[in-house]
């Protein structure tokens, strides 16, 4: 089975060894780093930022940068590799362009994310995105993996297509068919905008330090990346106003 065939019968594929030992320790590094050296930009009014909380102590934590690639020279080389655009290639049978990037940080105690799919229902949002997961660190059960789903992806959207963002009813997916996307530095998990997926809390003493790079095929709306994050921008705005948070803003 070619990766392509598997990528679009199973709705994810994982890649190992895809970049080199010396990338990846840089990579490790620039991520370590980044949270004191960008301490000014941890805010919770800076929309860059997500936070997730802790399920032992209850604390709202840091989790996320989203984007990254402008913070770190590493995760910007990662992102635009030719390595990595060469086999996004192979599996659009196009050139694939970088639509957004975000580090996650995850550390001990930080709760995951309940099943979704990605794909959001906003005009023209290109359902040729996909996600490609890079580890900086071990990513396993304890530390709170991605867990996917194989072929629910051929449903399209499982939620109603009204742009809001929505969690997957309990039932949607069969919990045998959970594939955890146990990954080390250098390989990578790539996953579609409609495959469901999910994570558990970081119940161990370590990490999950992993990219969430996504791209879109070429003919599905070109280099839009600048485009998606002033309208996420916007989004996140009236979200947070929502919920009586006005004084939001980015950097
Ligand atoms: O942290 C994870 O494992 C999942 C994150 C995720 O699903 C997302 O950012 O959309």
């Amino acid at each position: 089975m070619t990766l392509k065939t598997e990528y679009d019968e199973r709705g994810f594929v994982v890649v190992r060894g895809l970049f080199r030992k010396e990338l990846m320790a840089r990579a490790a590094a620039e991520a370590e780093e980044m949270p004191k050296r960008f301490e000014r930009l941890v805010d919770v009014k800076n929309i860059r930022c997500r936070w997730q909380d802790n399920v032992f102590t209850g604390d709202c934590t840091f989790e996320t940068f989203d984007p990254v690639i402008d913070l770190g020279s590493a995760c910007r080389d990662i992102a635009l590799s030719p390595e990595l655009l060469n086999l996004l290639g192979e599996l659009y049978g196009e050139p694939a362009h970088l639509f957004k990037d975000k580090l996650i940080f995850k550390p001990p105690g930080v709760k995951g994310y309940r099943l979704h799919q990605d794909w959001i229902a906003w005009t023209g949002f290109p359902r040729s995105f996909l996600t490609v997961l890079v580890p900086f660190e071990t990513a396993d059960r304890d530390n709170g993996c991605t867990i996917a789903y194989p072929g629910y992806h051929q449903g399209g959207c499982l939620t109603p297509e009204d742009g809001h963002y929505h969690e997957l009813p309990d039932g949607t997916v069969d919990e045998r068919n959970a594939v955890p996307l146990l990954l080390e530095p250098g390989d990578v998990a790539i996953f579609g905008g409609f495959t469901p997926h999910r994570s558990d809390p970081n119940t161990s003493d370590r990490w999950r330090r992993q990219l969430y790079l996504s791209y879109n095929a070429e003919s599905d709306g070109g280099d839009q990346r600048d485009y998606h994050y002033r309208e996420f921008h916007a989004w996140l705005k009236v979200k947070y106003a929502e919920h009586g948070k006005t004084d939001v803003y980015f950097e």
